[in-house]
């Protein structure tokens, strides 16, 4: 079987073509529309799999949003332009003539990244720290996606009561403070305006404003993953995004993290499949859920 994978991320849209033995072929990258509008995303969905569609026996999507019964729902709009929902199964399903699956991009990253662990450990947390915070969990073995698809929606938790209002309508998540548009929307003065990417930049070069803000994500993100450690009694975290991969930040995690109690640290190792965590949980689940008609489409 052969998947058209799609990864629907705040910032970018990425497709590939997954084979059986999960080698990414012809993978295309386009930037996510910045527009309130349905038709916007809808355009770059047509174009990113036109190339892609013909060799494919079904599309597995993962995308940011809650993913319930195949239409997307922003739990943070700003994170797509202010679009607050979308029926991403029926235009996936017109566009590429396919039968296939739609999933939220962290809980399927989770699934990849749980499968790749190839241990004897049953009970994982996956988090993307990108353009927000998402997460997913692997719980006895099991992907929680909930019956309304929101399970693993971590960076909606509170970091801090008093910390800056999330697009969600939440004070102080963890993602208005450590996610990509959170770092960018605390940065001020000379780096006013700047991408998370811009800012990790100006830290390598010795930036101070900017080493405090990415700090204070990478704390936050530790704070998070103690709390999840007594939440479910997992045995590894896998960070994976652009920033939770970003060189010298899981060090940046794991020294706040060690300053724990012991029973409050966990193993953290970055997504062995980086940034095709998404693509590969998806398409995994398309051939796992496909071949016995699927609960996630
Ligand atoms: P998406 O959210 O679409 O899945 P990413 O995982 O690439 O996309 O996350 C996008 C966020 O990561 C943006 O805030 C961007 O500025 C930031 N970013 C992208 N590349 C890097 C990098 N090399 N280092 C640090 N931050 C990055
Ligand atoms: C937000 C939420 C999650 C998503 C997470 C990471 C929206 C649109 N998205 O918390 O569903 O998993 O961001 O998304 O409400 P990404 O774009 O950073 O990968
Ligand atoms: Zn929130």
């Amino acid at each position: 079987m052969r998947t058209l994978a799609i990864d629907i991320g705040g910032t970018k849209l990425a497709a590939a073509l997954v084979d059986d033995t999960l080698n990414i072929f012809a993978r295309r990258e386009i930037p996510t529309p910045g527009s309130r509008t349905s038709e916007a995303l809808e355009g770059a969905l047509s174009n990113l799999v036109a190339p892609l569609k013909g060799h494919a026996d079904c599309f597995a999507a993962a995308s940011t949003g809650i993913i319930r019964h195949g239409v997307l729902t922003a739990l943070n709009p700003a994170n797509l332009g202010g679009l607050e929902k979308f029926p991403l199964f029926r235009v996936l399903n017109r566009l590429t003539g396919l039968p296939g699956i739609t999933l939220n991009d962290a809980q399927a990253a989770a699934w990849a990244e749980y499968n790749a662990l190839g241990s004897n450990i049953r009970d994982m947390v996956f988090i993307t720290v990108s353009t927000g915070v998402g997460g997913g969990i692997v719980s006895n073995g099991e992907l929680l996606t909930g019956p309304g698809g929101l399970a693993g929606h971590l960076g909606h938790m509170i970091a801090d009561p008093c910390g800056p209002l999330c697009g969600c309508g939440r004070k102080g998540c963890v993602e208005a403070i450590a996610s990509g548009r959170g770092i960018a929307a605390a940065a001020q003065y000379e780096l006013e305006g700047l991408t998370a990417k811009s800012i990790f930049a100006h830290a390598a070069t010795g930036n101070i404003q900017a080493n405090t803000l990415i700090q204070r994500s990478a704390e936050c993100i530790a704070t998070l993953i103690a709390d999840l450690r007594i939440i479910t009694d997992c045995q590894k975290i896998v960070l994976g995004g652009s920033i939770g991969l970003a060189p010298g930040y899981i060090n940046r995690v794991c020294d706040v993290l060690n300053k724990e109690p012991d029973i409050y640290n966990v193993s953290v190792s970055p997504a062995s499949y980086r940034n095709n965590a998404g693509i590969i949980g998806a398409a995994l689940l398309a051939e796992k859920m496909i071949k016995k008609a699927s609960p996630y489409k």
